[in-house]
């Protein structure tokens, strides 16, 4: 039997809209649109109390986020980084002139694998950036040691990292500079958004400014600067997103276990490996057993009104206009071509998660 409604990868949180209006109503009376207007100010604050941060920094989105912290920390050279990730991760490493060098990933993590990145290293590295891959954190011990001994820069893409704590603290306190993502399809969101994450003051200082144009306090410009604002209609979608995210989370969690277990015992079939204190159940990402197998599940459930995604697919370093490399990552390519992520969303009904399980049963 088919849906007669559509199910998508994901489908954004959206709060009360009269609590959204409450917010707008606030922009009416102030005549603030933007320029780091109080409702900005107010998002940061609460995002730096809840996260227990020293410093964040929202930006326009997630890639200028990734462009900043580039910027913020003087790289010109090479950046060890994951052929595994969405294409911003990369694009942003080409935007500030860097050149992304691929190291492959580990195949349960499905993150960088540390053991691959010292024969990369060059005269020219200057930074290691990770990606806490669907939210599951980097091995950040092994990179920070990498990183020590031959003197580079770490920043953490964790575009899929909100709310997740990594030894007792956030996992966005890791790394010169982390980032996040607060677009749509994100577990919490606003519209398009994003952040930088420092413990360093004169960092995060620097990336106030950049992404003002290079303007100080007094409107002076002291430094070469971008437009990375957020604005105020998009920091009220935030205001009025945080107080439900508690409930956002646990009800994904509920899910992502649902999944497991209804697909648990299927052969041809294996899941990312997790630990259940550091993730935020952002995506379902399942790995079958051959790429002809992963297009007949999505064959079939397409058919039935079901829209998954190849998150990531095809691998960046494959991606022409990103990389002229010829090499190999034989990890990545392989789980590239075989993961497909599931919907998962607040909305999403246990009964459509069954569903969505029977159709891949009979695949198999
Ligand atoms: N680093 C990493 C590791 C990332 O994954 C991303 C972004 C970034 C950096 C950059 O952050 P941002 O600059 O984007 O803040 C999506 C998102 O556009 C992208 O933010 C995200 N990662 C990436 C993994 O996924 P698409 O092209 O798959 O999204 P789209 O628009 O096809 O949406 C997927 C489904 O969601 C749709 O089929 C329907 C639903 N949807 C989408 C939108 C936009 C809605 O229901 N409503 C909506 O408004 O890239």
């Amino acid at each position: 039997m088919k849906l007669d409604k559509k199910i998508y990868v994901t489908q954004p949180f959206l709060p009360p809209l009269h609590e959204y209006v409450s917010y707008l109503e606030r922009i009416w009376q102030s005549g603030i649109l933007t320029h780091n207007g109080p409702l900005v100010q107010e998002l940061e604050k609460k995002l730096k109390d809840i996260l227990k941060l020293r410093n964040i920094v929202i930006t326009a989105n997630g890639t200028l986020a990734i462009q900043l912290a580039i910027k913020a920390l003087h790289l010109k050279g090479e950046i060890i980084t994951t052929p595994f990730s969405f294409i911003a991760t990369a694009a942003a490493i080409n935007w500030q002139n860097c050149k992304p060098v691929f190291v492959d990933i580990d195949p349960k993590s499905f993150n960088i694998d540390p053991k691959k990145i010292e024969e990369l290293i060059t005269k020219k590295t200057i930074a290691i950036l990770g990606v806490h891959t669907f939210s599951n954190p980097c091995d950040i011990e092994a990179i920070r040691k990498i990183a020590q001994k031959y003197n580079l820069k770490v920043i953490y893409d964790a575009a899929h990292g909100m709310f997740v704590n990594y030894k007792d603290k956030s996992i966005l306190e890791y790394g010169d500079i982390s980032i996040l993502s607060f677009h749509a399809t994100k577990i919490f969101n606003t519209v398009e958004g994003g952040a930088c994450i420092t413990e360093s003051d004169k960092i995060a200082d620097k990336i106030k400014k950049f992404r003002f144009f290079g303007f100080n306090n007094d409107k002076e410009i002291v430094d070469g600067g971008t437009n990375a604002k957020m604005t105020e209609v998009h920091a009220a979608m935030g205001l009025a997103t945080l107080n439900y995210m508690d409930d956002v989370m646990k009800s994904r969690k509920k899910k992502y276990e649902l999944y497991k277990k209804v697909l648990s015992h299927t052969e041809c079939l294996a899941f990312q490996t997790i630990n259940k204190e550091s993730y935020n159940y952002s995506y379902m990402p399942i790995l079958f057993e051959s790429e002809e197998i992963l297009q007949a599940v999505i064959k079939k459930l397409n058919k039935n009104n079901v829209f998954p995604r190849r998150y990531f697919y095809p691998v960046l370093n494959k991606i022409n206009v990103i990389s002229d490399s010829n090499e190999s990552l034989p990890v990545a390519e392989d789980i590239s071509k075989r993961i497909l992520c599931l919907p998962l969303y607040y909305t999403l009904e246990d009964a459509d998660i069954e569903f969505i399980c029977c159709l891949i049963k009979q695949v198999f």
